[in-house]
Order: structure tokens, then sequence, then C-alpha cells
């Protein structure tokens, strides 16, 4: 154990002796990470030996796969906004986390891997040591942005310190660190880095003024909300009632404005409002459908927030760019509205119609609409719900009821069929106070099954709902629609999900229509001590797409 101890935000004035992993360990603790999830193994055994040291301070939640390691950091990353950290070997280790790694790139989620390396003199000399891979660190720097090898112990404290901070600065995102399994266990006088600064937003007050008379002259405005919205949902709020402006959130964008609050839309009402709107307040979303598919044209003004200062004129210049942490930028948009802005009459009575008139389309989902239903009555406001790539989840997206930040967790732009179980996991793990509920194809479940021995290990009471039809279901019905029923690769044999489940220890059962679910999720939920799954039996469910791939309602 390490003398000298950091407290965060103090320094640690007396240098003490620790090795590069008890650095990095009490670095973590510094900076308020109370978990690594992880898979051991030799390159990490001394890394191990710090988290034991640790152990009362820092818990190790170790999982059966590297990706299912890295995807519970990720699903504790979005479910808390906090960095996470998991740690694996390298080579096939990092790989076999590299999906989720992805996903907290397309995420923008603050994930840092800790992955181990073959002994330090050997490393780039392809002698064939376990696990060596070519050029790791080339690998690794394709997939984040901060990436860094310890290579002593007397900087490994800053190097994860330096990650941590490169993870909250300019657009959020994952960091690596390396450490030679023989680096890992050297030893020297290290003084502990404390927290650095994250470089506060700039306000750019000429850029609020002009975004201010946009928005404030404009006669039909509207908020675009994307994942970099979830921590400015007061703002937003306080901006479409000041506006009138419906506030569209789509995936990740939603639960930033209540949907119980008339002006929250979804698609397809959100494609309408827009191909109507004369500025448009995009928050921290790439706006990839809005631009792409629904189309843009000179009428339509953007005001972009973003953190990213590359952003916003990379598929469109937007008419205002405000570069940085969206909460303060829309805290000085807030303040400099009233000077400017008109008067207008209230849009809840109309967009209540409207959300009426779409209602009664969607009614098509009546299968997907119950089963959400039932759901929605059982999971808490602040309950989380993690969303798969499936047909309840593509409804979901559409019309699930979302009244909070953060408990709407849909994979970004990689849509990865099979982020959800793990993810969830990691969710539930970081949010013990409030129940979590992954919701599954049996194609997607599949892939992270496994974890399911995580779950009982670690007492997770996670709640997961598997919806099997058999199938890729989503890849059948196109290739029904598209490809004249010539079926191909789509069709699955699954374990008795129930079965499978109680074969851990686990609570499981089957439940044959949404009032079983309904039932079966309430007994769930009151079950704290460890996992549930629930099995729904589904056939051929109504196609979600024509609301969600709707074509050009702007520009040529
Ligand atoms: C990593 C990854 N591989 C493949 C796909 C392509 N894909 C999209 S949906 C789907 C089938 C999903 O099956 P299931 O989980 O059972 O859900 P269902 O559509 O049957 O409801 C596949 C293979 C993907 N999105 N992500
Ligand atoms: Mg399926």
């Amino acid at each position: 154990m390490p003398k000298a101890q950091t407290k965060p935000g103090k320094a640690a004035t007396v240098p003490a002796t620790m090795t590069a992993a008890e650095a990095v360990v009490e670095t973590l603790i510094g900076h308020g990470l109370d978990t690594v999830y992880a898979l051991p193994g030799l390159q990490n055994d001394l890394l191990f030996e710090a988290l034991f040291g640790a152990s009362g301070r820092l818990r190790t939640v170790h999982t059966r796969h590297e990706q299912g390691a890295a995807y519970m950091a990720l699903g504790a990353a979005l479910a808390t906004g906090r960095p996470q950290a998991y740690a694996v070997v390298p080579g096939p280790g990092l790989l076999n986390s590299a999906a989720a790694l992805l996903t907290a790139y397309s995420m923008n989620a603050p994930v840092l891997g800790l992955v181990g390396q073959i002994p330090d003199a050997d490393i780039g000399r392809g002698l064939g040591h376990l696990h060596e891979i070519r050029d790791q660190a080339g690998i690794i720097k394709r997939l984040v942005d901060h990436a860094a090898r310890i290579r002593k112990p007397e900087p490994a404290s800053r190097a994860t310190a330096q990650a941590l901070r490169a993870m909250r600065s300019g657009r959020p995102g994952p960091a690596v660190l390396e450490c030679a399994m023989d680096v890992w266990g050297k030893s020297a006088p290290v003084t502990l880095q404390p927290p650095l600064p994250v470089p506060a937003t700039t306000i750019d007050t000429d850029a609020v003024r002009r975004a201010a008379k946009l928005l404030g002259g404009a006669r039909r405005p509207m908020i675009v909300c994307g994942g970099g919205a979830q921590d400015a949902a007061a703002e937003v709020a306080a901006l479409s009632a000041m506006l009138q402006a419906p506030v569209l959130g789509y995936r990740r964008g939603r639960g930033v404005l209540d949907s119980r609050d008339p002006l929250s839309v979804t698609l397809p009402l959100g494609r309408d409002l827009w191909g109507e709107a004369d500025v448009v307040l995009a928050v921290g979303t790439r706006l990839l459908i809005q631009l792409r598919q629904w189309g843009i044209d000179r009428e339509l003004k953007i005001v972009r927030v973003d953190a990213d200062h590359e952003e916003p004129a990379r598929l469109h210049r937007p008419a205002v760019a405000l570069t940085g942490d969206a909460t303060p930028i829309l805290q000085a948009l807030l303040a400099a509205l009233p000077a400017h802005n008109a008067k207008r009459a209230s849009r809840q009575a109309e967009l209540q119609e409207r959300h009426a008139a779409w209602g009664k389309r969607l009614d098509k989902l009546g299968p997907q609409i119950a089963l959400l239903q039932a759901i929605r009555a059982e999971l808490p406001e602040d309950g989380i719900f993690v969303d798969e790539v499936t047909q309840i989840g593509f409804a979901a997206r559409l019309l699930f009821p979302v009244h909070k930040p953060r408990t709407f967790l849909s994979p970004g732009y990689q849509d990865n069929l099979g982020w959800g179980f793990a993810t969830a996991l990691g969710a539930q793990h970081a949010r013990p106070d409030v129940p979590v509920v992954a919701i599954a194809g049996d194609g997607g479940f599949m892939f992270t099954a496994s974890e399911m021995a995580t779950a009982m290990h670690h007492r997770i009471p996670l709640v997961t709902i598997v919806f099997n039809d058999g199938a890729f279901g989503n890849v059948r019905r196109i290739q029904q629609e598209r490809f004249g029923n010539r079926l191909i690769g789509s069709d699955l044999t699954n374990p008795d999900f129930v079965a499978f489940a109680r074969s851990f220890g686990a609570e499981a059962v089957r439940a044959k229509s949404a009032e079983e679910l309904r039932r079966s999720l309430r007994r769930a939920f009151a079950h704290r001590d460890g996992p549930t799954l629930i099995e729904v039996p589904l056939g051929a469910l109504p196609s979600p797409w024509e609301f969600i791939m709707m074509s050009k309602v702007r520009g040529a």
C-alpha cells in the first residue's frame, strides 16, 4: 500500500514509493472512480495486485468476456455521466473490448481502458509473446482520441490524470492507457496527481447575441437535442418554454425534455416540424437525420451548440455556431433572449392535437405499444431503460415516454446489436438506487448472455426482457420484403431462455402477453438481490420503418 494519499483536489506534497499500478489505482480513486470493470490475465497481474490492495476503496467487478467489461464501463458512464474504467489484457483482450470502445467513441462517453502489454523491452520486436499484437498503440490510436503508454512509475499518476482530463475536455470520449506487464510492478517515489482542471467554456458573447436575435425573431423556432444535451435539460426546458419551441429528441436526445410536455417530440412529428421551422437550435447533435434525410434550404437558419468546434459545419454551414459545454452556453442564451424575443402564442394545444394525429397512425405498431406501455407502467420515472437493436427498441425510440435525462440509453450511430445486456449491467451496477431494465431480441441477448454469470456473481438486480421471435427478425423482414423471401442467415436456434437464466440461479419467467409482462415486471423490480430475466415469445411484428426512414421535407 502506498503511504501518501491524495485528497481530491489536493496535491500530495510528499512523494511516496509505489508501483506504477498503485499510482494508477490511487489516481483513479483520487478522481472519484469507485469501480474498475475487468478481466484479469498475466500481463495485468501486478495491476490486479494493486487493485487487491485498494479493494476497500475501488471495487473490481470481473466479467466473463472483455466485451462485457468494456460495455459495463460504458453503461456506468452513460447512467452516471461520470468517467468509468475497465482493464483487459493486450491483443485478444483489447480486441474483445473493441466494439464497446468504438461505441463509447461514437457516443462521446468517458470510458478509460487500461490495457496490458508484453514485456517493455520486447514491444515492437515481433517475438511472438503471449497476446502480442502488431502495433497495439497504433490500433488504439485509431479507436480513441487520447492514448498513452505508461513507461515508468513516476509519470503514471500524471498520465492517468491527463487521460481522465482528456475524457472530459472538448468533445468528451474514451481514452486508453497501455502499460507493459513488467512496468506495472516497478516502484519509485511518485507524487500523486489530483484532477487536472478541465478548460472552462468561453462564451462568445457576440455569437450568443446573434443566436438570441435569430431565435428571438423566429416565427416557428424548434430545438433539436442529441446526447450532448443530456446534462442541460433544465436549460433546454426553459428555452423551449420561452420560445414555445418544440424539442425533438430521438434516441440519444430522449429524456432531455420530459415526454409529458406537449412540446416534447420524437420522429415523425419532429420531421413535420422541421419542414415548417424557420430557425432551429441544435444542441449536442450531429443533425445527420435532419440534414441528410429531411433536407435543408435557405429559409431555415440553424444555431449549433456543440462541444466539438469541427462538428457544426461538417454537413452544412450554420448561421451561428457556439462551441463548448451546452449548459453555460444555453444559460447565456437564456439571459440574452428576453431582449430579442418576439411574443408567440402558446403551442401547447396545437402540439397536443398533432401528437394525437400521429398517435393514430402510430397505432399500427399496436403490439409493440402494448408491451412498451407495460414496461412504462412499472418502471419508475427515474428508472433506466436500455435500448437494443430489436423490434421493440425501434418502437421505443419513437414512442416510449421518457421523463428524465440519462434514463433512456440508446446506442449511438453504431447501433451495434448485442450492446444492451452488458451495458445495462454496468448502468445497474453504477446506479443501484434505481431499477434498470434492458430489452433485447433473442439475437442481441446472446451476444453477451454469458454475463448472466457476472450478474449473479456481483448480485446486480438488472431486469432483462428477451423478446424471442426465433430470428434476427429485422434482417428476416428485410429479406422477406425486399429479397422475395430468400431467407438466409436470419433464423435462430435458441436455448430455453427461462431455463438458461435459472441455471445460473437467476429469477426467470415467461410472459406471454403485455399483462403478464407487467405483472412479471412488478415482481422483478421488487427483487433486488440479483438479476431477473423475462422471456416474451413473439411472432412477426408490424414494421416501424415508415416512421423512421422518412423522405425529404425541405430542399431539392
Ligand atoms: C454488431 C451488429 N451486427 C449486425 C447487425 C445487423 N442487425 C441489425 S438488427 C439484427 C437482428 C436483430 O435480431 P434480434 O436481436 O433477435 O432482434 P429482432 O429484430 O428479432 O427483434 C442484425 C443482425 C448490427 N446492427 N450490429
Ligand atoms: Mg429476434
